[in-house]
């Protein structure tokens, strides 16, 4: 069946494959904004146009970045979108991220697409072509053309009109509504906007709605689609929310806006998954709509390929929810798949268990076991204590000015149950002993700790200290983080060493 409603087509491919030329010759927009993107040609955050097809109809598009580093960025954008437009350099063909993205794509259920094999002006596009459809389903639609000569953009219109119009959209979706915020800015005059693609429900104006995981209740004091004033948003349209009273400070990247009561921040997700090279027990990112936690991976069913994922940091899922899994070091896309139970009690592969995750995995209903629902705890995550939001907010600004440097808890004496709410809602680390860093720092430095220790090998705790410009004490607490984390290794020199020797990116 098909409709005209909304949909949102998220572009993917390697990093200078052209994507945001090809988005520019489509649209008329520049989606790298950024002076710093405009500066090194490339993409840095999420960009967004809005495209008009052939028959008029007009859909969103969502363009990514390629680079290795912003996978995790690519991973927000594509999740939440309807089909892909997937572009390959006709001079250089398939390369890593375009096989990464075509993984992430694939753990996120995005199975409609077009290949844009583009730079056609620069090489002969026939091998890019065979490459795609090798890689991709053989009977993907497959475009040459170039976005600086303009050869085949009209063609591409059409191929992605056609993709439209095979498609359904999810305006008519029943259920509470959920949007992942993916930006937020302030707008003078009119306070705090938070940007993302509704994922199901309708939003309307002047409703109620809550914003998670900090539990707040908040007004929506305008919508805007397509950069127009709406008075109702529907599923499937990227929409800007403008929030009554709430501080720009009090909203992140990560969070989402929900109908109240209908989404939990979760720790332990029962799943059907499919990976490659995962190991029971091994420490992997999961992503999930605009947010990703660590955690690690517990074997329940090889066979029908059931796990459990246990976060060190909440996530906002439901059941039936897509979710993509990455290694940390070397990092990669190892799969993804299906959220079963986003509210698990930590178990292992008891036999009653297995056998309701078996059902719902074939789509059946399968009522929590009421020994389970009954069990203190069930619901995954320690919910975050009460606390004031205001102390909640100062304490998250004290931690990022803080940013490496960290603050110890007799630094933050007197403010112990703004620090567990943040921990609660995964805002706030413990990095080692009594030291504590915001949750994107520490994610940050590890990032630059795992790239350094890859690209130079073993280091030494001063030299690690040295060349991300640290305290040594910070340096000694991120180090014994990871190697708690078993991400790094003590030497018997006392160098740190990457635990697998493998080459980021490889
Ligand atoms: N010859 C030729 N060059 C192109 C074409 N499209 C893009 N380029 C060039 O390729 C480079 C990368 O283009 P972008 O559109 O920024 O690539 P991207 O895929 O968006 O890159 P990231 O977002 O960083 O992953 C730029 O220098 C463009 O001018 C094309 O059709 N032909
Ligand atoms: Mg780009």
């Amino acid at each position: 069946m098909t409709d005209a409603g909304p949909l949102t087509l998220g572009t993917a491919g390697h990093v200078d494959h052209g994507k945001t030329a090809l988005v520019r010759a489509l649209t008329g927009v520049d989606t790298d904004r950024l002076p710093d993107e405009r500066a090194r040609g490339l993409t840095i955050v999420l960009g967004y146009a809005p495209l008009e097809l052939p028959s008029g109809r007009r859909v969103s598009v969502v363009d990514v970045p390629g680079h290795e580093r912003f996978v995790r960025t690519m991973v927000a954008g594509a999740s939440g979108i309807d089909a892909f437009l997937m572009v390959i350099a006709a001079d250089d063909g398939v390369m890593p991220q375009t096989r990464e993205h075509a993984a992430v794509l694939r753990a996120l259920g995005v199975e409609d697409g077009v290949v844009a094999v583009t730079k056609a002006d620069a090489a002969d596009p026939a091998r890019a072509v065979a490459q795609a459809r090798e890689l991709l389903d053989a009977r993907m639609p497959v475009v040459a053309c170039s976005a600086r000569t303009g050869s085949g953009i009209e063609e591409l219109r059409e191929a992605l009109g056609r993709l439209a119009a095979g498609l359904r959209s999810r305006a008519a979706s029943a259920g509470p509504a959920r949007l992942h915020v993916d930006r937020v800015f302030t707008i003078a005059g009119r306070g705090t906007v938070a940007t993302g693609t509704l994922w199901s429900g309708q939003l309307a104006e002047g409703e109620e709605l809550e914003l998670l995981p900090a539990g707040l209740r908040v007004r929506t004091r305008g919508l805007q689609v397509h950069d127009a004033q709406v008075p109702r948003a529907a599923a499937g349209q990227r929409v800007a929310v403008n929030l009554a009273g709430v501080a720009r400070r009090a909203v992140a990247r990560g969070d989402a806006l929900a109908s109240p009561g209908t989404v939990r921040a979760t720790r332990i997700l029962d799943c059907a998954l499919e990976l490659r090279d995962a190991r029971h027990g091994e420490r992997v990112q999961v992503h999930h709509g605009t947010r990703d936690a660590p955690g690690r991976l517990a074997l329940l069913d090889a066979g029908a390929g059931l796990w459990q994922l246990r976060l060190e940091a909440p996530l906002l899922a439901c059941d039936g929810d897509r979710l993509v899994v990455r290694r940390l070091a070397p990092p990669d896309t190892l799969g993804g798949g299906v959220v079963l139970d986003a509210r698990a009690g930590r178990h292992g592969a008891r036999p009653e268990i297995l056998a309701r995750l078996r059902a719902l995995a074939r789509g059946e209903a399968a009522p929590p076991l009421a020994h389970e629902a009954q069990a203190p705890g069930r619901g995954g995550p320690r919910s975050a204590p009460a606390a004031d939001p205001a102390a909640l907010v100062a304490l998250e600004e004290r931690l990022r000015a803080a940013g490496p440097a960290l603050l110890s808890e007799a630094q933050m004496a007197g403010e112990q149950d703004a620090l567990r709410a943040l921990r609660a809602a995964g805002r706030a680390v413990r990095v080692s002993g009594r030291l504590y860093a915001h949750a994107d720092v520490a994610a940050d430095v590890g990032r630059r700790i795992v790239a350094l220790l890859d690209a130079r090998g073993p280091a030494s705790l001063a030299e690690v200290r040295d060349a991300l410009g640290l305290s040594r004490k910070s340096a000694q607490a991120f180090l014994e983080q990871l190697d708690a984390e078993r991400v790094t290794r003590r030497l018997a020199d006392d160098r740190r060493a990457l635990r697998r020797t493998a080459k980021v990116g490889a």
